[in-house]
């Protein structure tokens, strides 16, 4: 097979089905019931199973803009490297469309031998992949704010453009490359069907980019033999760079390597000094994580982390690290270095290479560039702890 067929296979068929995760279908009316009446039905019991009554997960944080709403992730109950759907951050740049599947469907067309129409049935018919990866926003960091050989892509095709049904189409590119790499639409997380806020019945799934490229209610993919200059990706993700004399940089594409310590973290208190295990996620668009080193009196010194595996490209890796705490303010951090040898950077280096004075650093960066500054918590002689850069 040449490389032009390989590259076409390999592309037709992550966009004719693959979710993130696969599972069995549910029949829609087993969904959300609560089993009470059933005979012999024990109280606490349902069809579609619930959290304990006295351990309901922390809730989402919330910020809400005139154009933006934004769910994020509690930190402190982190265990693993996956993310409870319920739990999962979202971002929306406009309403949730509420699509039936039962008639949904999206489009291929734009550089391609016949132009095709997908609904959720043909997805589904399609053979279908499950991968671990992790779906990182441009504003994670913060103050809490076989589809078939029937397309045909024409040899000329270089990029891809994908469109939302929301109510601002919310639009973005990618280079037709990644899309034949290892680009999905997927319809399932965690084993169930989307939830409605991360796109649902199916989105775009772009692994290791930044999330702004995963579109979510997939309306069509329009091939085409160059870059569209698409609003959202102009105006909402545009870096502005002072050493290209202020003008935008439009793409960028790979997430770089980016850590975070969990626990302990800011809004939990040490209640004594002693032992406590420090644990964090890790983790890098390039591909794999080389390891994690922590720094527990303000970044003076750093020893490294047990790494846990799965290890997985393009993936949150869990570590863990024993400390003692001797009841002294301090301040404790995490650095990811990846496969690639890229290295996380501190806040001071990430605004030298954006160009950034001190002064502008915290929230116009966020908003614009990739952000893997690395994070670091202090906890003072009460045990209480805050977050250093945003508190
Ligand atoms: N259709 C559509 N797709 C979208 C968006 C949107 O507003 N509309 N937001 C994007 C952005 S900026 C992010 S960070 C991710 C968020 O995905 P999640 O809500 O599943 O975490 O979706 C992306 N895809
Ligand atoms: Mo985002």
């Amino acid at each position: 097979m040449n490389s032009k067929q390989s590259g076409r296979r390999r592309f037709l068929k992550s966009a004719a089905l693959a979710g993130l995760a696969v599972g069995a279908e549910r029949s829609a009316s087993a969904q959300g019931v609560t089993d009470t009446s059933a005979p012999g039905a024990q109280p606490g019991t349902h069809a579609h199973g619930q959290p304990a009554r006295l351990a309901a997960p922390a809730g989402r944080a919330v910020t809400r803009t005139i154009t933006h709403t934004t769910y994020y992730t509690p930190l402190a109950d982190s265990v693993g490297i996956i993310t409870p759907a319920s739990l999962h951050f979202m971002q929306s740049h406009s309403r949730l469309p509420d699509i039936d599947p039962a008639t949904y469907s999206f489009v291929i067309h734009g550089l391609v031998e016949r132009p095709l129409a997908f609904t959720m049935d043909d997805l589904k018919r399609l053979p279908s992949v499950s991968k671990i990866r992790f779906l990182e926003c441009l504003g994670n960091t913060g103050p809490r704010r076989h589809v078939s050989e029937e397309v045909g892509v024409k040899k000329e095709a270089s990029w891809l453009v994908a469109e939302g049904s929301d109510g601002s189409k919310y639009t973005y590119c990618i280079p037709l490359t990644k899309a034949m790499d290892d680009c999905m639409v997927a319809y399932l997380q965690n084993g169930e069907p989307l939830r409605q806020e991360q796109g649902f019945p199916a989105r775009l799934f772009v692994p290791g980019f930044g999330a702004n490229h995963s579109v979510k209610w997939l309306r069509r993919l329009m091939i085409t033999d160059e870059p569209y200059m698409t609003w959202d990706q102009s105006v909402h993700h545009a870096a502005s760079r002072v050493d290209l004399g202020n003008n935008s940089r439009w793409f960028n594409f790979v997430w770089p390597p980016k850590s975070v310590i969990t626990r302990p973290s800011a809004g939990l208190k040490l209640n004594a000094p002693g032992y406590y295990e420090i644990t964090g996620l890790a983790w890098s668009g390039w591909g794999k994580v080389r390891k994690v080193d922590v720094s527990v009196d303000g970044g003076k010194s750093w020893k490294e982390a047990k790494l846990q595996d799965p290890i997985l490209p393009k993936a949150h890796t869990r570590f863990n690290f024993d400390w003692t705490w001797n009841g002294e303010e301090t301040v404790i951090m995490s650095r990811c270095t990846d496969d690639q040898d890229e290295v996380q950077p501190t806040l001071a280096e990430l605004n030298r290479y954006w160009g950034r004075s001190e002064k502008d650093r915290l929230e116009p960066i966020s908003n614009t560039h990739y952000w893997n500054a690395i994070q670091p918590w202090k906890i003072a002689k009460d045990g209480s702890i805050t977050d250093v850069l945003f508190a």
